[in-house]
């Protein structure tokens, strides 16, 4: 499809990264690991699952009737030594693009696309806003369980837009308490016209890495009963210790 994320090789991903704001690569994490850490997390799903449910359908109740325990779910998962060896193998990725620097994890977690869903789903954003200390900051991003495609509301970002800089953003107000944090650039409409939005179209294993100043955001999921799965890591290349690792957005 002509407005998604070219797939490129390991060694052309720094130019694409300056260039773009973005790289993908297919079939980047061996089969293996993506097993097991599905297998986690189906693991996870199924202590809490009703007879017959699917995972999907399992997602799809606990967020409407139980966001607490979906969260529960969302932060067990983040600690798991199966996204950790995901997380390893990105290391690859990082002396590419940032080599000669120390390489430091800030927290990884699963994205759930909820069909119907705004709780949970992020507006136009840059990176940079949650973690204004750190500069060099790549957010990794992995389908898992299913494909991320047109048909669960993949993510999108705007091609070349990491180039504009730091943007002015407003944090959008909350529909409801539990929400995340959105954190909205202003003005989308005109960014789009010189920066193409293309879709993150791809299959478990495969890896997109974004620049912390790139424009992206999730879609609305606009199936019945579909959810999206993707594991998000963001790495930073730091030399020097960061003056904190409290990342919540201030009032
Ligand atoms: O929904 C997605 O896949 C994108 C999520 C996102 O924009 C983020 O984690 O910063």
């Amino acid at each position: 499809m002509s407005n998604s994320i070219p797939f490129i090789r390991l060694e052309d991903i720094k130019s694409s990264y300056e260039k773009h704001g973005f790289f993908a690569i297919k079939d980047f994490i061996p089969q293996s690991l993506i097993r097991e850490a599905e297998v986690f997390i189906k693991k996870l799903f199924a202590t809490v699952s009703h007879k017959g449910e699917t995972i999907d359908e399992t997602v799809i109740r606990l967020n409407k009737e139980n966001s607490h325990q979906l969260y529960l779910i969302y932060q067990t998962i983040s600690r798991s030594i199966e996204i950790d060896q995901l997380r390893v193998q990105l290391k690859k990725a990082m002396d590419t693009i940032y080599p000669n620097l120390l390489h430091i994890e800030l927290g990884a977690g699963l994205l759930f696309g909820i069909p119907g869903d705004e709780r949970i789903s992020y507006d136009w954003h840059q990176e940079i806003h949650y973690h204004q200390e750190l500069e060099n900051v790549i957010h990794f991003w992995l389908p898992v369980i299913h494909d991320a495609t047109m048909d669960n509301g993949t993510m999108s970002v705007l091609d070349g837009s990491n180039n504009r800089g730091k943007l002015p953003f407003k944090k959008k107000e909350k529909a409801v308490p539990n929400s995340v944090t959105n954190l909205v650039i202003q003005n989308i409409d005109h960014l789009k016209i010189e920066n193409q939005e293309l879709f993150a179209i791809a299959k478990p294993g495969d890896l997109v890495g974004l620049h912390s100043y790139i424009v992206h955001r999730s879609n609305k999921n606009p199936s019945s009963n579909k959810v999206r799965f993707i594991i998000s890591c963001r790495i930073a290349a730091i030399n020097h210790c960061p003056s904190t690792f409290d990342f919540s957005v201030k009032e």
